[in-house]
């Protein structure tokens, strides 16, 4: 039987198991990326493993989310983050040097290899033929040890492309249609190939922008073959030498094919507070636009800039909107300047942020009270954008750029005709932002520089055969980890104080859990369905486990948040009647008798011993995941303690 591209790259770097659909599988990890959110964690996880340089081809510590250093801690973290990556073998892209993703596409992203980033976006890297994924800090620490990555073997879903697309629409609008079709739990199991002759008219980075939201439809991660678009793409970065080709064999099977007619698509926008709310441009075209940004790993590639600029030259914003564009990356930044693109954007009102997260991630730009943003982004979520009613849509560069001028929602094709933009043959290569770590001979000498934000992390104990504790929090469906722990500019700073971050655990949905949940020593959370959709924070684990969280039963659970709580030594329960949940109210007593059978046999009893009523909750693992919750997490299962 023929192989998808993905099969491939899983059986060259398949360690252990076999590739049956649902089973678990472990990867050789060729690359690791971190951003700085996740990073300090990751770096504090991997010194604590005690190994003396990473052992991956290559591994990169971009410094792109917290960069506002509105006090010492993030100046802190980055001078943490910088002086680990010297010591320990680990390249370090400085503040500036933009968007871990986008910078990764450009300088370090290769075909056929597999990569793992400390950031639910990794698969942005599925653009250019990588098998891309987003991992918790701990699984990033533990493959830079050169330990490898364990996922369930997922299924396979073709999208099938046939057109083009036509003026005004874009990649973006591809990855909002998919959503579309499939939701935010769509893609949940799967990796998503896109095939069909459609490909051929996709460049890389509308192939990234594609892979990028991928994420968003829950999925393990996205990829696209690699083909002469892939191989002219890297000559144009300058390194050819990169590329070599990838495709499905001709009798490849999918679980599911999915047909999409590029010809047909139309401007798209994902409404508040989902990005699988899909409206059209035309339906929308009444509302009233506050805000809008542009930029992000989804859509911050020189393409999509040139084409704002495009949009946007010789023309006013309109004045009750306020614009904001970030390019991705230093590359891209200086290309603008070079050909005058950039005096577009800045002449037309907008204002130039750096090459960073920034607003997508609540670092400023906060919409008005009640504000209508749009924003090029990826998600959308409640609260995410720091205003807690905002309302924030998702949108294409196209659709951002004309709604900015006429200060509606607009459908850039009542704009006329599209501007052509012209792209370059050749990148601007410059790494001079890329500093590369010490020799193996200089690395002892080199002082890893901790400041005093850096607090210890929890660690779990070894489990205990009965839980009994309360029902401190009961959430609904697509609970996502900007609920459990949120992030923006007064929070995020605190990604290395899990004591601080912690006061902050589900604000968004009942600021009194913090306080409870430590009243009640040991606490259990009920969820819905999809529990922990979105980023991949080990922080929306560790801080829960701090605040004596020791399992959360939900009807289904988000493939990194499952994977993160594993690894922090929370279990997490499945309902077996997803009507069960009905039945359980917060503030019940819950005990479940005999977990050490229940993880052999992958049953256990849930005893509701306020209302006497008992469920039966899947409590199905593979033996590593046995063992690590046995231990106490994945940390310590790793050290052997
Ligand atoms: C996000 O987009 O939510 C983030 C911020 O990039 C997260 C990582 C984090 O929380 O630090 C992600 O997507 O994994
Ligand atoms: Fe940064 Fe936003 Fe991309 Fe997350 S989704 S990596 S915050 S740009």
């Amino acid at each position: 039987m023929g192989l998808t591209i993905a099969q491939k790259i899983i059986k060259a770097h398949l360690v252990e198991g076999d590739m049956t659909p649902g089973s678990e599988i472990a990867l050789k990890i060729d690359q690791t990326l971190t951003q700085d959110a996740t990073g300090t964690m990751a770096y504090l996880e991997f010194e604590s493993i005690g190994i003396k340089r990473v052992r991956t081809e290559l591994s990169v510590a971009y410094i792109d989310h917290n960069t506002l250093q509105s006090g010492f801690e993030n100046a802190d973290d980055h001078r943490y983050i910088q002086s680990v990556a010297k010591k320990y073998g680990i390249r370090f892209s400085r503040p500036g040097n933009g968007i871990c993703h986008q910078v990764h596409l450009e300088r370090f992203g290769k075909p056929g290899k597999t990569l793992i980033g400390s950031d639910s976006h990794t698969p942005t890297g599925g653009g250019i033929g990588m098998l891309a994924m987003g991992a918790g800090g701990m699984d990033v620490a533990v493959a830079m040890g050169g330990g490898a990555y364990y996922i369930t073997m997922p299924k396979m879903i073709k999208v099938n492309l046939t057109g083009k697309l036509r003026p005004w629409v874009s990649a973006k609008d591809v990855s909002l249609e998919i959503l579309r079709i499939l939701s935010v739990k769509g893609g949940v199991g799967y990796i998503i190939e896109w095939g069909g002759e459609g490909v051929s008219t996709l460049t890389v980075p509308q192939r990234a922008t594609i892979t990028n939201m991928g994420t968003e439809l829950g999925a393990t991660t996205s990829i696209f073959p690699s083909d002469e678009v892939t191989e002219a793409f890297l000559e144009s970065q300058g390194r050819v030498e990169d590329y070599i080709p990838l495709a499905s064999d001709p009798d490849a099977v999918y679980d599911r094919i999915i047909d999409i007619n590029l010809s047909e698509l139309k401007p798209l926008l994902a409404c508040p507070h989902s990005p699988d709310n899909i409206k059209s441009a035309e339906e929308l075209s009444d509302t009233k636009v506050d805000q809008v940004c542009i930029g992000s790993c989804t859509n911050s590639s020189l393409a999509d800039m040139l084409k704002v600029a495009a949009i946007l030259k010789g023309k006013t914003i309109d004045p009750s909107v306020s614009l904001s564009v970030s390019p991705g990356s230093k590359q891209v930044l200086t290309m603008l300047a070079d050909c005058g693109a950039l005096s577009d954007i800045i002449a037309s009102g907008a204002r130039v942020l750096e090459c960073a997260c920034g607003p997508c991630i609540g670092m400023g730009f906060s919409p008005n009270s009640a504000g209508v943003s749009l924003r090029t982004f990826n998600r959308n979520f409640e609260g995410r954008s720091g205003t807690r009613d905002g309302q924030v849509y998702l949108v294409s560069p196209e659709v951002a750029a004309a709604s900015a001028l006429t200060g509606y929602i607009t459908d850039p094709r009542t704009l006329g005709e599209c501007p052509e933009i012209v792209m370059p043959d050749k990148f601007k290569i410059n790494d001079s932002a890329v500093i590369l770590p010490a020799s193996v001979e200089e690395a002892d000498d080199v002082e890893v520089l901790r400041g005093p934000n850096i607090k210890p992390f929890p660690e779990a104990s070894p489990l205990e055969d009965n839980l009994t504790a309360p029902l401190t929090l009961k959430v609904g469906d697509n609970i996502t980890t900007d609920h459990i722990m949120p992030a923006g500019a007064k929070i995020l700073p605190y990604r290395s104080n899990i004591p601080y971050l912690s006061k902050f655990c589900f604000g968004v949905c009942d600021e009194t859990f913090p306080e409870r949940a430590l009243a009640s020593g040991k606490s259990i959370i009920v969820g819905g369905s999809n529990y922990g959709q979105g980023s991949s924070r080990e922080h929306a684990a560790l801080v829960p486990l701090y605040l004596g969280v020791k399992a959360v039963v939900a009807k289904s659970f988000a493939r990194i948040h499952a994977a993160n709580l594993i690894n922090a030594g929370i279990l997490p329960l499945t309902f077996k009647n997803a009507e069960d949940y009905d039945k359980l109210n917060q503030g019940d007593s819950l005990e479940i008798d005999g977990l050490f059978e229940a993880l052999k046999t992958g049953s256990a009893t849930l005893k509701n011993t306020t209302t006497g009523e008992s469920f039966e909750l899947s409590c199905e693992f593979s033996e590593r995941q046995q063992k690590m919750l046995l231990a106490g997490g994945l940390l310590k299962y790793t050290k052997g303690e």
